[in-house]
């Protein structure tokens, strides 16, 4: 079917966006970090309609950081270094609870790196699993481990009855389009490194500057 085919696309050009995100002064750029989260959403479309709770809330962070990228302090918004350096340089930052800043660049950046957390446990769950594991088991152990803190009690509930639509792992390494189970596992051990070096390094500022518990 032609529409379907069109529809296809290979999950490694999504996760190559993440070993673009570390420059050479091991800051982390916006506009792949984004490009690759985009990427994401677009495979989690593909999973069903199910899933489009989560696919939402992505998006709408996701065009929050776009927005400030496309506003006159753009270039504020080049890497998340710079990002954090000027939102709190600036008093743009809600340190309590959200009031006058409920959607700085520094919070809503944060879901997605806590969201990043639980995809990087995720992807190297998929990688060493065994070939008839369930995706679903996968994913709800690495949601509980990770994301789940973070969520109240009804997000829990409707994510695990999402995660009942997964299918086994072999066919889901099989939706990537990356090839055979086996290309797929492969492309994963490459790609994981950039996702875990990516998280490490935001995760690093973060708390250096005392930010990972943002309202
Ligand atoms: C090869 C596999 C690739 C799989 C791709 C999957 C992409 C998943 C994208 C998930 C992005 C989730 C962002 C969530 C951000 C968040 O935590 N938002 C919450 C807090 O925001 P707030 O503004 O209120 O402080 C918000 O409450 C979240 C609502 C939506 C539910 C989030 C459930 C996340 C479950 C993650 C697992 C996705 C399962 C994908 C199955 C493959």
């Amino acid at each position: 079917n032609m529409a379907a085919g069109a529809e296809t696309f290979s999950l490694r050009e999504v996760l190559v966006a993440f070993t673009a995100c570390v420059s050479e002064q091991r800051e982390v750029r916006v506009d792949p970090y984004l490009a690759g989260w985009k990427g994401l959403v677009r495979f989690l479309n593909c999973l069903g309609t199910i899933f489009s709770f989560i696919s939402k809330d992505a998006v709408t962070k996701i065009e929050i950081i776009e927005n400030y990228r496309n506003s006159d302090q753009r270039e504020k918004y080049l890497t998340v270094q710079s990002m954090v350096e000027y939102e709190l340089a600036n008093g743009l930052v809600d340190l309590q609870q959200r009031s006058k800043h409920p959607n700085s660049g520094c919070r809503t950046f944060l879901r997605l790196h806590r969201a990043l957390h639980w995809l990087q446990m995720f992807l190297e769950g998929l990688r060493t699993g065994e070939d008839n594991s369930k995706t679903s088991v996968i994913c709800s152990e690495t949601y509980n481990a990770s994301l789940a803190n973070y969520h109240p009690w009804i997000i829990r509930k409707a994510a695990g009855v999402a995660f009942c639509a997964l299918p086994t792992r072999n066919t889901f390494l099989e939706t990537m389009n990356v090839g055979t189970a086996e290309e797929a596992v492969a492309m994963l051990g490459d790609a994981l490194p950039y996702i875990c070096e990516v998280y490490k390094i935001t995760e690093e500022l973060y708390a250096q500057h005392k930010l990972l518990d943002l309202p």
